[in-house]
C-alpha cells in the first residue's frame, strides 16, 4: 500500500519543513523570502518508518482578508486549491490524510477560513489533521501547547479535530524537539496507514463536491482546482 498524504495551507504556513521532516531530507525547497517557495503541487515519493508514501504538496492559500474574506470568493466552498496536478497525473489518485498547516504559536483567524473552506471541499471522505508549526519555543511539552490552547482553538472551530504540534526548523539547535516533531507527524502517519488506504478517489470527492454545491462552470472549476479541461469535463458529468 501506498499512503497519499496533502500536504496544505497557507503560504509560508510551513508545508516545505513538513515534507522534508517527514521524508528525512531536504526534498522540498523552503522559502527564506517573503514570496511563495513552492510555486506549483508537487509530489514527493519516499518511504517513512518502512510505509510507503506519496506527499503532495499542494500550492499555498493567499492570505484571505480577515474581514472580507478577499482571495476566498464568495464563500467558504471557493478557495482556490491546486489539486489538478494531482487529478492530472492520475484519474484514480486518492488521498488517505490532509495535514493542513497552521502557524503558530498564535494562530490566526484566517487559518479558520482556510479550515472550513478544505472541510467543505475534501473533509467528508479524507481525514483532516491540523499540524501547527512555529512551536520551537515551547518550553516543556511541545505537545501541551494545544490543551494551553483550548478556548481560542474551539472559538476557531479547531477542537477536537486530529493534531500535531511542531516545529519545522531543523539543525543542531532544534534537534530534540526535531525529532518529537517528526515523531509526532510519523505516528500520524501510521495511524492512518493501519486503517488502510482510502477507498473513494480524489476525483468522486470532488465529484460529490460539486453535486451538492451545484452550478460550477468548467471554467470556474478549471481556475479554482488548476484543472485540465478534461478533468473538469469529467467532474461536471452526471453519473
Ligand atoms: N520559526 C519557525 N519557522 C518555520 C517553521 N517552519 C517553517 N518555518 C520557516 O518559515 C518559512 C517558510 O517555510 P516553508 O516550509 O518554506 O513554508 P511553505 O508553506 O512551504 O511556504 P510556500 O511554499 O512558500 O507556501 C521558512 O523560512 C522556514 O524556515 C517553524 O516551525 N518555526
Ligand atoms: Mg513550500
Amino acid at each position: 500500500m501506498v499512503l497519499n498524504v496533502l500536504v496544505m495551507g497557507e503560504i509560508g504556513s510551513g508545508k516545505s519543513s513538513v515534507v522534508n521532516l517527514l521524508v528525512g531530507r531536504n526534498v522540498a525547497e523552503i522559502s527564506s523570502g517573503t514570496g511563495v517557495c513552492t510555486l506549483k503541487t508537487t509530489r514527493h515519493e519516499a518511504t517513512v518508518e518502512s510505509m510507503k508514501v506519496h506527499i503532495w504538496e499542494v500550492k499555498g492559500f493567499n492570505e484571505p482578508d480577515s474581514n472580507t474574506g478577499k482571495n476566498l470568493g464568495k464563500d467558504t466552498a471557493t478557495l482556490g486549491m491546486e489539486l489538478g496536478p494531482i487529478l492530472n497525473a492520475d484519474a484514480d489518485a486518492k488521498v488517505d490524510v490532509i495535514l493542513l498547516c497552521m502557524l503558530g504559536p498564535k494562530v490566526k483567524m484566517t487559518t479558520t477560513r482556510i479550515f472550513e473552506s478544505v472541510s467543505n471541499v475534501l473533509g467528508r471522505h479524507i481525514p483532516i489533521v491540523s499540524v501547527v508549526t512555529g512551536l520551537e519555543l515551547e518550553k516543556e511539552n511541545i505537545k501541551n501547547w494545544w490543551d494551553r490552547n483550548q478556548k481560542p482553538l474551539t472559538r476557531m472551530g479547531l477542537q477536537g479535530t486530529e493534531h500535531a504540534c511542531i516545529t519545522g526548523l531543523q539543525g543542531t539547535k532544534y534537534a530534540a524537539i526535531s525529532k518529537k516533531s517528526r515523531e509526532s507527524l510519523v505516528s500520524i502517519l501510521e495511524d492512518q496507514y493501519s486503517r488502510g488506504g482510502n477507498t473513494i478517489s480524489l476525483e468522486s470527492v470532488l465529484k460529490e463536491h460539486i453535486r451538492q454545491n451545484g452550478g460550477y462552470k468548467k471554467r470556474t472549476l478549471m481556475k479554482q482546482f488548476k484543472l485540465d479541461e478534461g478533468v473538469a469535463q469529467r467532474l461536471l458529468q452526471r453519473d
